[in-house]
């Protein structure tokens, strides 16, 4: 891992430490306490601006993410619409063919994690995905904005995940 980053994080640490007053941090090279897997690097939105820019500046993001922080994570984001109605019955079963992946910017975010792979390669292993919310029906309000994902579909909102 690339020492550069390893004392970033030092030093954000301390500052943050700083920030808040009286703490103190003492960090001893020599021990150590837990291991860093390593850094991640992602898009989770824009990413069709990122596709749509000049050649120049898009390499240039593109390599800052995926080659410069020397990535073994990579991170995505799941979209709501990627199941707009339930797939079937069963939170068990999962049917492909009952997501649509074609819904929002889904094939941006495919250009850039393939991206990812071309320029990071096989060092990243680890691939994480977020969202902002349940799709709609699964929540109270059977909106995306706002509302609370209802009880009975928390089996569903895993099986999304
Ligand atoms: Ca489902
Ligand atoms: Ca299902």
């Amino acid at each position: 891992m690339n020492l550069r980053y390893i004392a970033a994080a030092l030093c954000s640490i301390l500052l943050l430490s700083t920030a808040q007053g009286a703490e103190t941090i003492t960090v001893d090279p020599a021990q150590t306490n837990q291991t860093i897997y390593g850094f991640g690097a992602g898009m989770k939105r824009n990413t069709v601006k990122l596709r749509s820019m000049a050649t120049t500046p898009r390499t240039e993001i593109l390599n800052l993410m995926f080659k410069d922080v020397d990535p073994r994570i990579y991170r995505t984001f799941l979209r709501h619409d990627q199941e707009a109605i339930n797939d079937n019955a069963d939170p068990d079963v999962l049917d492909l063919g009952g997501l649509d992946f074609s819904a929002g910017n889904y094939a941006d975010d495919f250009w850039v994690h393939d991206q990812a792979m071309a320029i990071g390669g096989a060092k990243i292993d680890t691939f994480y995905a977020s969202c902002n919310t349940a799709p709609a029906w699964m929540k109270d309000n059977t909106n995306t904005v706002q509302g609370t994902l209802l009880p009975q579909y928390y089996t569903e909102f895993a099986e999304f995940l």
